[in-house]
């Protein structure tokens, strides 16, 4: 899709809508002007892309609600490795993970972190091919950088 020619506008615009939705991803990938295009007469600040390095600097400095005009709203956030994971448990964590619900209740112990637990449901979960082990990588990397590992 493209906020700038509309095309894939009108698809996004019925799956967004009586949902609450954030926009996540990297900086420069066109989340503000995406927003700014479904929300006509706001006018965020969107940035221009560097010439040289064919990426921009910020400009979307804290994620931010609107309410959509059909119903819904839909939060622009800035950039992935800004975004703030503050107060959050390890257990919030694993729930994030909607894969990872059915298993969380199952490991040998009720305090698991799913890391090297003896009796781990999710690392089992990994093994049968019932959880992606990527999705799993991800979740460590974000505890290691939400100092909780
Ligand atoms: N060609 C093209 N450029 C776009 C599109 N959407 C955004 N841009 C440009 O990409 C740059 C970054 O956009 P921005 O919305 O600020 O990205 P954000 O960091 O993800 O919020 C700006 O220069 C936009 O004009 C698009 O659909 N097509
Ligand atoms: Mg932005
Ligand atoms: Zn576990």
């Amino acid at each position: 899709m493209s906020a700038k020619t509309g095309e894939g506008l009108d698809q996004l615009q019925s799956s967004l809508k009586g949902q609450l939705t954030i926009l996540s991803g990297q900086s420069g990938v066109g989340k503000s002007s995406l927003t700014n295009t479904l929300l006509p007469g706001k006018n965020l600040k969107t940035r221009e892309l560097s010439e040289k390095a064919g990426l921009g600097r910020h400009t979307t400095t804290s994620a931010m609600l609107y309410h959509l005009p059909e119903g819904g709203s839909l939060i622009d956030s800035p950039g992935v490795a800004v975004f703030g994971l503050a107060e959050m448990t390890a257990q919030d964590l694993a729930q994030g993970y909607r894969e990872f619900r059915p298993f969380l209740n199952h490991c040998q112990f009720n305090d698991c972190r799913h890391l090297k637990d003896k009796g781990c449901a999710i690392r089992q979960a990994i093994t049968e091919g019932s959880i992606d082990g990527a999705r799993y990588d991800r979740f460590v990397k974000l505890l290691q950088k939400m100092h909780l590992i």
